[in-house]
């Protein structure tokens, strides 16, 4: 097959799953082109069958907004023509699907069919979506896509009863490459890969996330700041965000700066994942938790908040620790049991990564997409 894939390319799980997805796809064989503003932050090299068109958005004087979603739906139109696509798949609903219609469109204007699938990733749904100024036009791009995913069963409720869609929606996972999403198995390489990090003695706990406040950054720190009362621990935050600076004045107020390291983006986490012990998430909202999973796959055992769709990745007490919203001193009592009783932290890791490999490994994922860009492929509405 020929796929059209857009994503918001700079930012946020539903950019990495989109890109994570494109290069499967790819490996299998498949035709992917990207179509976004800038070139996916995952998307680093130049594999075979990836393809990537940039979208120019020109300003004008007049446009105190300029209008990308036009410019989008152009380029996607002129793409899907010149590589004859067979199909395209956007993610993240808003402006997407809206692009993606208009494209579809301009198609069918000349007799072409362009069929497209939405996978809607989270905010776009629970957040954006539902302020009024873009409720009816997302819900009619949901409502007229030729396919429709949810990344839970959670969003996929939420879609139903907060937008009315009356179109079926398949719900498929997130996934990860459990390949490279790996643990470390030799311990001593492991030991001393984290000596870049921490001492030996000390446990690392890690949060990847955008730090957008939906993550709750400063949890993250509270948190830690009751776990390095107990024992020596050093936390780790990977990513960059508007709640960076928040997190960085807490740490220099309550004095464990030293032990708190703010990494900023990193491009290879699948290299700095394995070396945690814990990782921390406690969002007010995940429809998934893309995050958590990277984090299992290297059998790191994720504390989080029983929010969404965290409950469908995560079983509390078994492959992680759930928690309710801002349980700063539970979570904190969660991860010093933990730590403190080594055996049941390694049972806890290892049945992490097991169901990472059983459930959302790319490679059970992967045919699920496959199979039903198929059915949209065989069957016109
Ligand atoms: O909804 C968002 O915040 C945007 C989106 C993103 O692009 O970062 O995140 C969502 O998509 C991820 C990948 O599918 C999920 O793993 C995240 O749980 C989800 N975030 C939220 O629901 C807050």
């Amino acid at each position: 097959m020929r796929i059209g894939i857009t994503c918001y390319p700079t930012y946020g799980g539903s950019g990495v799953v989109a890109t994570e997805l494109g290069i499967e796809l790819a490996a299998r064989g498949h035709e992917v082109h990207f179509i976004s503003y800038s070139q996916p932050f995952r998307l680093t090299g130049r594999d075979d069958g990836i393809f990537y068109h940039e979208v120019p958005v020109s300003s004008y004087p007049l446009f105190e907004f300029p209008p990308y979603d036009l410019a989008l739906a152009s380029r996607m139109a002129e793409v899907a023509e010149f590589c004859n696509l067979d199909l395209l798949h956007v993610h993240y609903a808003i402006p997407h699907s809206v692009s993606a219609l208009l494209a579809r469109q301009m198609l069918a204007a000349k007799g072409r069919r362009l069929p497209f699938v939405t996978t809607l990733h989270g905010t776009d749904i629970t957040l954006v979506g539902l302020d009024r100024s873009y409720l009816p036009i997302t819900r009619y791009s949901i409502q007229e896509s030729d396919g429709v995913t949810s990344i839970s069963s959670y969003l996929k409720d939420k879609t139903v009863e907060d937008f009315g869609v009356t179109r079926p929606i398949e719900v498929i996972p997130n996934f990860v490459n459990c390949d490279v999403y790996t643990p470390i198995l030799d311990e001593n390489v492991r030991a001393a890969a984290r000596l870049k990090l921490a001492k030996p003695d000390e446990a690392i706990l890690m949060h990847l996330s955008n730090f957008r406040p939906v993550k709750r950054v400063v949890d993250v720190v509270k948190v830690f700041a009751q776990v390095a009362r107990e024992l020596p621990a050093r936390l780790v935050l990977v990513g960059d965000g508007p709640d960076r600076s928040a997190a960085e004045w807490l740490a220099h107020d309550l004095g464990i700066q030293t032990r708190v390291q703010f990494l900023g983006k990193q491009e290879r986490v699948n290299e700095l994942l394995p070396l945690a012990d814990i990782m921390l998430m406690p969002s007010t909202l995940e429809s998934f938790g893309l995050a958590a999973l990277e984090a299992m796959a290297c059998k790191v055992l994720a504390i989080a908040t029983r929010v969404g769709g965290v409950p469908e990745l995560i079983d509390d007490g078994d492959t992680g620790l759930l928690y309710p919203v801002g349980a700063v001193e539970d979570m904190a009592a969660g991860a010093i049991a933990l730590l403190k009783d080594r055996d049941r932290l390694e049972t806890m890791r290892d049945a992490a990564r097991k169901i990472a490999q059983k459930r959302f490994c790319s490679t059970l994922v992967l045919p699920q997409y496959i199979k039903y860009y198929e059915s949209i492929l065989g069957n016109p509405t």
